[in-house]
C-alpha cells in the first residue's frame, strides 16, 4: 500500500470509438461502457461502467445534479476523443488525442488537454502552502498526518496527503473557469502540468503535459462543470456536492480547547475564568480525558461525579456547550455494552480471514464500525442520540481517517469482508458524519446540529465542519492555515479552519497573537493545544498579548451578524464565505496571493504572517478604493505598504460595503441579531450603488424554514441609504448606521439617524 504513489498513464490501455445512442454518448469495449451525459447549466458527466473491474459506484452521498439535457454540448470522435462545449459554444474540456480515457485493471484515467494559460486550484485539503496548484502531483487517500509521516517530514513543510480527501480540481483559462470532480470513494489522484521548469532537476520530476484524473479503484465518475467566474463556479459545485445548512450560530463564536480539560471542574473554571475576563466563548472542547479509559459513549465517573447534564446546566447560565471529542474506534473487550452490543449486532469491519479487524489505538485493541452499511449507522445513531441527549451540546469527531496506529489498514474490510480497504477509506468519516448527525436529530429534532470532524469527503458539507487536523506552533503553519482554508472553501468545503495558535508545540506571545488576528474571521474559529505544549488559553499570555486575543475575540463576535448572513448566503447557493483575491476579481495576476482573502464580497483581509514584521505589502484589487479599518484611510487600488503592530490587522472593505455587526464590542455570548449595525464605506463624493439582504432568526433551530425569519433589504446609492423591512417573521429589525473615519472596528459607536462622512450628512431613511 502506498498512499504517495499512484500509477503512470503509460502502463494504461486507451479505449477508442464512441457512438452516440439514446440520449447519450457511449463506449463500447469489452464489457466496458463509458457513458456521457449533460446537464443543464453547463454541467457534464463522464462514468465507466465494467462489471468485471468495479461494483456499482459506492459512493454514500449521491449528487445533487440539475435537470439531464442528454448529450447536448459533447461531441465525440470515431477515434475516442471527447470535446466539452458549453450551451454558448465555448470549449470547456477536451480529451488527450487519443488517450482520453484508459484502465489498467481497477485503475481509470482520464486525460485532459491544459490551456498555455491554465491556473490551477482547489484540490480540496492540500498543505502546499499555495494557492495556485501547477505542477503538483497528489494523492487523494485519507490520511492521520502525525501517525502516517515521520515528523520530520510535516514539522516544517507541506506533507500529502492529509486528512480530508476533495478530488476536485478548478481550471482558469481564457475560456473561464471549468471544474473536474472525481466522485469516487476509491483511492485518486491527480497530476497538474508544471510551469516552473527551474524545479525539474531530473526527468521524473517533470509533471504530465496534460491533466490526468485518475483511480485507483472504484468506479469512475468524473464531473465537469463550467463557469464565468471562479464565484459561479463554487456556487455550481457546492449546489451538486450539498450546501452546508445553516449552523447554529453558537458554533460561529470563539471555541475553547485544550488536550487535557477533564470534566466537570475543569469546565466550570473556564467558564468563571471567561466570564470574569469578558472574553466571550461558545464552547469548552473536551478531548480523550472525559472518557472512561478511552471507551467511547462512556463517561468518567470521575469526571463528572454527577453525570454531564448538571454541568450543561451551569454552563448554560453564560450561553456555553460541552463539545467531546468521539472516535470511531470501540476498545475490543467483552463486557463493555458498546463493544458487546456492536459485536452481537455484528457492525464491525471484517478482516480477510472473517474476524473483526483490530487496530492499535487509545483504548489498545479497537474494532471500527462499518459507517458504509445504512443499518450500522443506524445503529450508531441510536448511541449518538443518548450522547446528545445526556448534556453534550454537540460533538467533535476525530481519528476518523480512520486511524489505525501502527496497524496496516488494509486489512480493514468493509460489507461483511466483501469489499477492499481502499474502495470506501476516504469515505470512511462521511459515514460517521451521517450517522452522527442522524443520531442527534433524533435527540433534538428542532435543532441545527454541529459536528466538527477531521477527514471528511465530498458531501461533508452537508453534515460538519472540518477542522485542518494537527499543525504546529510555527510560522510555517500560520502561513499555510490561508491557503488551505482557502482551497478546501472553493473544493465544496466551506464551514473549515484550523486549530488556531498551532496544536503541537508552544505558541509564544507574537506568534498566538498574529495566529488571532490572521484568523478571527474564518468560517470556524477554536483554540486547541495538545497536552504537553504551555497552556495556551488567553489569561496564559503577558498582558499586552491577552489583550490582542481578548480584542479578536470580542471583535469576532462583533461581526458575528455578518458572518451569519455569508452562512445564510452559503445555504442559499452555495457561496464561499471566505475566498481567495481571484474569486471575486478574476485577473490572473492575483492567482498565487495565499496570504490575503476575501470574507464575502466586500471585506479583505491580509494579515501579517511573519514573525518580527510590522508592516506588509497589501494588494488592492479592482477599481473602487478601499478603507483601511486598522488605520481609517481610503486606498486606491494597487500595491501598498500597511504598517500593522502586534495588535492592529491590516483589513479593509470596498466602497460601497455595508457590513453588519452587532453595535458594541461584546464581552459575552449574546447576539441580537434583530439590532445590527450596518457599517457602510462610502468614499467622499462616492456615487456607486449596492444593495444587501440581511435576515435575523433564532439562530438555533428549524424554525427560520417555518417561516421565524425576518428580512431587512438595505440600498445604498451614493450618500443616501434606504431600509425596508420584507419579511417579519422573527419580529422587527430596528437597524443602525455608522460610517467610516474611526480607528478601529473594535471602537464604533452606533448612531442612529445620522451619517457623517467626511464632514457631510447622509440621508438614512425607510423607503417604505
Ligand atoms: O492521536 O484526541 O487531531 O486534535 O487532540 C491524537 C487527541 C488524537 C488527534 C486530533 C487532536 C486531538 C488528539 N487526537
Amino acid at each position: 500500500m502506498f498512499f504517495t504513489k499512484y500509477p503512470h498513464p503509460a502502463n494504461f490501455v486507451f479505449v477508442k470509438g464512441y457512438e452516440s445512442k439514446d440520449g447519450t454518448t457511449d463506449l463500447a469495449q469489452g464489457k466496458l461502457e463509458l457513458t456521457a451525459r449533460s446537464f443543464e447549466g453547463d454541467v457534464f458527466h463522464l462514468a465507466a461502467k465494467d462489471p468485471d473491474r468495479w461494483s456499482e459506484n459506492l459512493s454514500l452521498e449521491p449528487l445533487d445534479a440539475p435537470p439531464c439535457q442528454c448529450d447536448c454540448g459533447i461531441t465525440a470522435s470515431s477515434q475516442g476523443d471527447f470535446e466539452f462545449h458549453t450551451d454558448d459554444g465555448k470549449l470547456v474540456a477536451r480529451t488527450v488525442r487519443g488517450a482520453g480515457f484508459g484502465v489498467c485493471a481497477e485503475a481509470s484515467i482520464f486525460q485532459f488537454e491544459v490551456p498555455e494559460d491554465a491556473l490551477f486550484f482547489g484540490m480540496g485539503e492540500k498543505w502546499f502552502n499555495r494557492l495556485e496548484l501547477s505542477g503538483i502531483r497528489t494523492k487523494f487517500w485519507n490520511t492521520d498526518v502525525w501517525s502516517d509521516f515521520h515528523w520530520g517530514q510535516w514539522a516544517e513543510h507541506p506533507v500529502d496527503p492529509p486528512y480530508f480527501s476533495f478530488p476536485y480540481l478548478a481550471m482558469r483559462s481564457s475560456s473561464g473557469w471549468t471544474g473536474f470532480l472525481l466522485h469516487n470513494p476509491g483511492t485518486t489522484f491527480m497530476e497538474t502540468p508544471g510551469r516552473d521548469t527551474t524545479r525539474v532537476f531530473v526527468e521524473w520530476q517533470r509533471t504530465a503535459r496534460h491533466l490526468l484524473l485518475g483511480s485507483e479503484c472504484g468506479e469512475p465518475h468524473l464531473w465537469i462543470l463550467h463557469a464565468d467566474s471562479l464565484g459561479e463556479l463554487t456556487e455550481k459545485l457546492q449546489q451538486l456536492v450539498g450546501k452546508t445548512p445553516l449552523p447554529p450560530i453558537w458554533s460561529l463564536g470563539y471555541q475553547q480547547s485544550r488536550w487535557g480539560y477533564g470534566g466537570h471542574k475543569d469546565l466550570l473554571g473556564l467558564d468563571a475564568k471567561f466570564e470574569k475576563l469578558g472574553i466571550p466563548c461558545t464552547g469548552l472542547w473536551l478531548d480523550l480525558d472525559y472518557m472512561d479509559g478511552f471507551r467511547i459513549f462512556e463517561v468518567s465517573k470521575r469526571q463528572f461525579p454527577e453525570g454531564p447534564s448538571v454541568t450543561a446546566g451551569a454552563l448554560s447560565r453564560n450561553s456555553r456547550r460541552i463539545v467531546p471529542i468521539i472516535d470511531p474506534g470501540v476498545k475490543q473487550e467483552p463486557g463493555y455494552r458498546v463493544y458487546d452490543d456492536g459485536h452481537t449486532q455484528g457492525v464491525f469491519c471484517k478482516n480477510p480471514e472473517g474476524k473483526e479487524f483490530v487496530g492499535l489505538v487509545w483504548p489498545g485493541e479497537t474494532v471500527f464500525p462499518d459507517f458504509t452499511e445504512a443499518r450500522v449507522r443506524d445503529w450508531w445513531a441510536g448511541y449518538a442520540k443518548d450522547f446528545r441527549s445526556s448534556g453534550f451540546g454537540a460533538c467533535w469527531v476525530d481519528m476518523n481517517d480512520p486511524s489505525t496506529g501502527p496497524v496496516d489498514p488494509t486489512g480493514m474490510l468493509f460489507r461483511s469482508g466483501s469489499q477492499a480497504h481502499a474502495l470506501h477509506r476516504n469515505q470512511y468519516a462521511l459515514g460517521m458524519q451521517m450517522a452522527t448527525f442522524e443520531g442527534f436529530r433524533q435527540a433534538c429534532p428542532n435543532e441545527r446540529p454541529f459536528i466538527l470532524s477531521r477527514s471528511g469527503f465530498i458531501g461533508t458539507s452537508k453534515y460538519a465542519a472540518v477542522w485542518t487536523g494537527d499543525n504546529i506552533s510555527n510560522e510555517f503553519y500560520l502561513q499555510q492555515s490561508i491557503p488551505t482554508t482557502l482551497g478546501m472553501s472553493i473544493s465544496g468545503q466551506p464551514f473549515n479552519g484550523p486549530d488556531i495558535g498551532g496544536f503541537g508545540g508552544d505558541a509564544g506571545d507574537e506568534l498566538m497573537a498574529r495566529w488571532f488576528e490572521a484568523c478571527f474571521l474564518f468560517p470556524f474559529f477554536r483554540n486547541h493545544s495538545t497536552l504537553d505544549s504551555r497552556l495556551e488559553e488567553p489569561w496564559r499570555y503577558p498582558a499586552k498579548t491577552q489583550k490582542t486575543l481578548a480584542h479578536f475575540i470580542r471583535l469576532r463576535h462583533q461581526f458575528l451578524p455578518f458572518l451569519y448572513q455569508l452562512f445564510v448566503r452559503q445555504e442559499e447557493t452555495g457561496e464561499a464565505l471566505v475566498r481567495p483575491l481571484i474569486y471575486d476579481f478574476d485577473d490572473a495576476s492575483l492567482a498565487d496571493v495565499a496570504d490575503q482573502f476575501m470574507v464575502g464580497p466586500w471585506l479583505m483581509h491580509a494579515p501579517i504572517l511573519k514573525l518580527g514584521d510590522d508592516s506588509r505589502e497589501v494588494v488592492l484589487p479592482g477599481r473602487e478604493p478601499w478603507f483601511g479599518l486598522s488605520d481609517g484611510k481610503w486606498r486606491k487600488p494597487g500595491r501598498h505598504v500597511i504598517k500593522a503592530k502586534l495588535g492592529s490587522t491590516p483589513l479593509f472593505v470596498r466602497a460601497g460595503a455595508m457590513i453588519p455587526l452587532l453595535p458594541d464590542l461584546p464581552t459575552d455570548n449574546r447576539v441580537e441579531l434583530t439590532r445590527p449595525m450596518f457599517f457602510v464605506a462610502v468614499p467622499d463624493g462616492w456615487s456607486g450603488k449596492n444593495a444587501t439582504e440581511y435576515v435575523a432568526d433564532d439562530g438555533l433551530t428549524y424554525d427560520y424554514q417555518k417561516g421565524k425569519r425576518s428580512k431587512l433589504e438595505v440600498r445604498l446609492e451614493g450618500a443616501s441609504i434606504q431600509w425596508e423591512q420584507t419579511q417579519a417573521g422573527f419580529g422587527g429589525i430596528a437597524p443602525t448606521f455608522v460610517t467610516v473615519g474611526v480607528d478601529q472596528v473594535g471602537d464604533l459607536s452606533a448612531s442612529s439617524d445620522e451619517l457623517r462622512l467626511s464632514g457631510k450628512q447622509f440621508a438614512v431613511k425607510r423607503w417604505n
